[in-house]
């Protein structure tokens, strides 16, 4: 007798083995573990070519340290870093990790009103940035929050210098760091909503990393003697997980660039002979069709990673083209899930064939399921449903927001991503689709509900949605549907204006259409599918 009712849970497991996880060590200790060995070896390059061995960057860090535990930075307290590529990034995110204490990462060029936001959530006690940044904290200080604000470079007033915080002598105080402490808290907004922090432990970020660099096999085979490009930026989970911790575990050299210029990224990728070059699509859209590439000797490139937002098919093969010696392929990562979910296993030491498109194999140590979004059912191969994950490497939660973690990650553990894709019968993953509201521009994160709460804020617009609109060179870009409050002549480009002046440029919006009424369902949820219908119906 067979019960019907029973129902079966299809988990995909990566074709590599587990393997041991020695995740019960702070990440610092875990990624620092191999200092006796690799201490003379570079591991920060900048871009005008200063060099910091990991000895180096290991010391700078902890006299950071020790100079954040004299101006009262103590286990549980959290820093932000306010900063764009460098040195000082990573000194600050390995002091506080060394403190138990735990880094906010905020993007430099956000405006004073998305720092604000960050930090009233976080109520950091210390902000590491540049002097340029500081005016957009000044409205922060005048309403009384206490905060101190440490330069990179010459101190403003009231400000204090870096390397005058980080002159210590002395002998770091030993903090007893638990596994599930949080050691880093990006932002993100998740399937739905405003954007949250993410606790990220020592935990899971230990265990992510041994998932794509350890084992006899590791799935993201680097070597000690990569040179591997950081472009993107570090604020981000992408590059601070596969670029710097990964690169760091394995002793890899990282050459840190500021920010992108084809150029420039060229003339360093020559220069240092780049091995590895982890790459949002429109990156590998300029590599693959940029006339200037071909007048730049880029054999040493050998491994190319794309991920944060889809890439077109055709765009892998005109890169194959030009670059037939390096292995390009996909991750899918997401800031939630620890971030990485599943990575090509062409990457992997023993490099096995993929195909074109995929985003590779669920990584080791972690179990996926396909469901139904309706029903919840899981599903087999080549099925499209939501993907979910789970494993010690997702996130501990949202921060002090159990109603969104809840939301995020059922009971049994299993973080529901929001994205859509099918496992094939050789067990790589394909996303086809996006369930959640998220925006990608150019991989970074567009929160409609951000900008939807923005608009409501403005006298003249009595409703407004936004979606995503595709597009050739950010991928998506956000697009506003607007209800004038009765007959206001309130013009396109006041309402982009208006947005403008509050967010960072990739949140700023490309186009504005005036409607009657904004579709909702019963319960007043956006109806963003009717939408995005209507916007593809005017093209
Ligand atoms: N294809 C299609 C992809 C893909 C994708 C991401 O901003 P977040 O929260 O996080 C990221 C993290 C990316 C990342 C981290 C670590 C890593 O090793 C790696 O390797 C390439 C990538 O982007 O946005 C998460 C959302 O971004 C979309 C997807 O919707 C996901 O939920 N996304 N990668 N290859 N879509």
């Amino acid at each position: 007798f067979i019960n019907q009712s029973y129902q079966t849970t299809h988990i995909f497991r990566s074709k590599l083995p587990d393997i041991p996880i020695n995740n019960t060590i702070p990440l610092h200790t875990y990624s620092f573990q191999k200092l006796p060995q690799v201490s003379n070896r570079p591991c920060l390059i900048t871009s005008n070519g200063k060099e910091y061995t990991y000895g180096d960057t290991h010391r700078a860090s902890r006299s950071l340290a020790m100079g954040l535990f004299n101006l009262g930075i103590r286990k549980g307290d959290i820093i932000m870093i306010l900063l764009p590529n460098s040195p000082e990034f990573v000194f600050s995110f390995w002091a506080a990790s060394m403190l138990g204490a735990a880094s906010t990462l905020a993007n430099p060029s956000y405006t004073s009103l998305e720092i604000t936001k960050q930090l009233k959530a976080t109520k950091a006690k210390i902000i590491i940035t540049h002097s340029m940044h500081v005016h957009k904290l000044k409205q922060e200080q005048e309403e009384g929050n206490t905060f101190i604000v440490i330069t990179v470079d010459k101190p403003p007033e009231k400000c204090m210098s870096f390397s005058t915080v980080s002159r210590n002598e002395g002998k770091l105080p030993e903090v007893d760091i638990n596994p599930d402490d949080m050691v880093t808290l990006p932002f993100s907004s998740g399937t739905t909503g405003l954007s949250k922090g993410v606790v990220l432990t020592h935990r899971s970020l230990v265990t992510n990393v041994a998932q794509q660099v350890e084992g006899e096999n590791p799935n993201l085979h680097l070597k000690e003697e990569d040179v591997v490009l950081c472009v993107l930026p570090l604020f981000h989970i992408y590059a601070l997980h596969c670029v710097m911790l990964c690169s760091m575990r394995v002793g890899c050299r990282v050459l840190l660039m500021e920010k992108f210029e084809m150029r420039t990224m060229l003339e360093l990728v020559e220069k240092h002979r780049v091995s590895v070059v982890m790459a949002v699509p429109p990156l590998v859209v300029a590599l693959s069709k940029n006339p200037a590439v071909e007048e730049y000797e880029l054999s040493s490139i050998r491994m190319m990673m794309s991920g944060g937002a889809s890439l077109a098919n055709d765009i892998e093969e005109a890169f194959h083209s030009r670059l037939p010696q390096a292995i390009l392929r996909q991750a899918l990562g997401m800031t939630e899930s620890g971030p990485v979910i599943s990575m090509s296993l062409s990457f992997a030491k023993h490099s096995m064939t993929t195909k074109l498109g995929s985003c590779g194999t669920v990584i080791r140590n972690a179990e996926m399921k396909i469901i139904d979004p309706l029903t919840g059912s899981s599903l087999s191969y080549n099925t499209p449903g939501e993907i979910c994950i789970r494993g010690e490497q997702i996130m501990k939660g949202y921060l002090n927001n159990e109603k969104a973690t809840a939301e995020a990650i059922d009971e049994e553990g299993w973080l529901h991503t929001g994205d859509i894709g099918y496992v094939d019968d050789d067990d790589e993953l394909f996303v086809v689709d996006r369930l959640k509201e998220l925006i990608k521009f150019k991989g970074f994160q567009v929160a409609p509900v951000e900008l939807e709460v923005l608009l409501m804020s403005h006298p003249s617009i009595e409703d407004a949605a936004i979606v995503p609109q595709k597009d050739d060179v950010a991928g998506e870009v956000p697009v506003a549907f607007v209800v004038k409050s009765s007959n206001d002549p309130i013009t396109e480009d006041a309402v982009k204006d208006f947005i403008a002046n509050q967010v960072v440029f990739y949140k700023r919006l490309h186009r504005v259409i005036f409607i009657d009424a904004i579709p909702k369902s019963s319960i007043g949820k956006i109806l963003r599918k009717e939408l995005k219908a209507k916007l593809a119906s005017y093209h």
